[in-house]
């Protein structure tokens, strides 16, 4: 099936939703050969992620999609033959009209990731609106029954590739600014504030074995300077504590950021698209999830949980859990940290385990494609 498609991104905050919906046009064009108009109303966020972006165009074409800004006095467009909002965005009333006076339209709402049991019953249902539009739900998942993970075609024999090659590791270490030293942990940090951080540099800073932390521009970076007691922190800094070194990063194009991953021994994750990353990179991972009102994210935090970590063995899945319950929780890392450590053989397996089983199911892009195909 070829069609021409619209995605609708509103930019709440953070990376994430520009960061998803980028990545699914990206993917749709390169692997599947559809016309990709991509809706973006804050283009300097889109910038961040597209460093060739020119964040005041009003239309450009970048990787083979057609990215357009999205004003808030919308000028009328013909609609594409699917339209994704993407995690309920409201899309323009005029451009809803449009699209009811249409013949051979799909009108689809992308949610947010979830574990959570009742994802797969809500998955590809209708939401029936006025005027006869045919609207569907479409749930990223883990389960075969959900519209599956983003995930582009080879992306795990391009990070076996890039793992077995040292030099290309070191390579690109050292474009960004980090020698790495042989014995040391090498560990991604993306997370968003936290007070739990603290204590867990202390214990590295006193551990017996060395620590490189590797940590992009972002909000961590206020907890680094209050830890190590000093303020202004940019890309290309580096600071050691004891047995730790700090290296401040700068935020780097999502390719970039995946070979970043690739190289770590563990991976601090957040939100949703980095979190699958870390996951992808097969190496064990800590997600800070995104907070919601009235603690909402405790129980998406518990599914995904319970599915990761269901065929680890018990002293592994208990350690995993804790530390990830407080990393969460903004409370002390230092002993959950030990007991990860104490498990690392099993969790390092499981991790790449994990990535393989995915794997093993189709992706999102491709499961929209076949979707629209069977309702067009
Ligand atoms: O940035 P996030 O926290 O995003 C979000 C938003 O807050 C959103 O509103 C919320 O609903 C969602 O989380 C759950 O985290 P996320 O999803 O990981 O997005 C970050 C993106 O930035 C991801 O695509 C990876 C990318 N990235 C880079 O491209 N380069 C980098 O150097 C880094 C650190 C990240």
């Amino acid at each position: 099936m070829k069609a021409t498609w619209d995605i609708f991104c509103s930019v709440v905050d953070n990376y994430g939703d520009i960061g998803v919906t980028w990545r699914l046009a990206r993917q749709l064009v390169a692997e599947h050969g559809q016309a990709v108009r991509l809706w973006v109303d804050d283009l300097r966020a889109f910038a961040r992620l597209c460093p060739d972006a020119d964040p005041r165009a009003d239309r450009q074409w970048q990787r083979g999609v057609e990215v357009r800004a999205w004003h808030p006095d919308w000028r009328p467009v013909e609609p594409a033959e699917v339209v994704i909002e993407a995690f309920a965005c409201q899309l323009p009333e005029a451009y809803v009209q449009a699209l009811a006076g249409r013949q051979g339209r799909l009108w689809l709402n992308l949610e947010y990731l979830s574990a959570e049991d009742w994802v797969t019953g809500c998955h590809g249902l209708p939401s029936p609106q006025p005027d006869g539009l045919a609207k569907y739900f479409f749930f990223p998942g883990f389960d075969a029954a959900t519209g599956g993970l983003p995930r582009e075609r080879g992306l795990l024999e391009r990070r076996d590739a890039f793992r077995a090659d040292r030099q290309a590791q070191q390579a690109f270490l050292l474009a960004l600014g980090v020698q790495r030293r042989p014995e040391a942990l090498l560990i991604s940090l993306f997370s968003y504030e936290n007070p739990g951080l603290g204590n867990w540099l202390d214990a590295l800073a006193a551990s017996a074995e060395t620590t490189q932390l590797l940590v992009p521009e972002g909000r961590i970076l206020g907890d680094l300077e209050a830890w190590l007691g000093i303020a202004g922190l940019r890309a290309g800094d580096c600071q050691r504590r004891g047995a730790l070194s700090i290296h401040v990063l700068p935020f780097v194009e999502q390719d970039d950021y995946d070979r970043l991953l690739w190289c770590c021994d563990f991976n601090l994750v957040r939100g949703e698209d980095s979190f699958l990353r870390g996951q992808w990179a097969g190496r064990p991972l800590l997600w800070h999830i995104y907070q919601q009102e009235e603690g909402a994210h405790w129980a998406k935090l518990e599914a995904f949980l319970d599915l990761y970590l269901a065929d680890l063995e018990p002293a592994a899945a208990i350690a995993l859990r804790g530390l990830w319950r407080a990393w969460n929780a903004g409370e002390a890392l230092a002993e959950p940290w030990l007991a990860v450590r104490a498990n690392w053989p099993e969790l390092c397996a499981h991790a790449e385990r994990w990535a393989r089983e995915l794997a093993g199911q189709d992706d999102l892009a491709a499961k929209l494609v076949q979707f629209c195909a069977t309702r067009l």
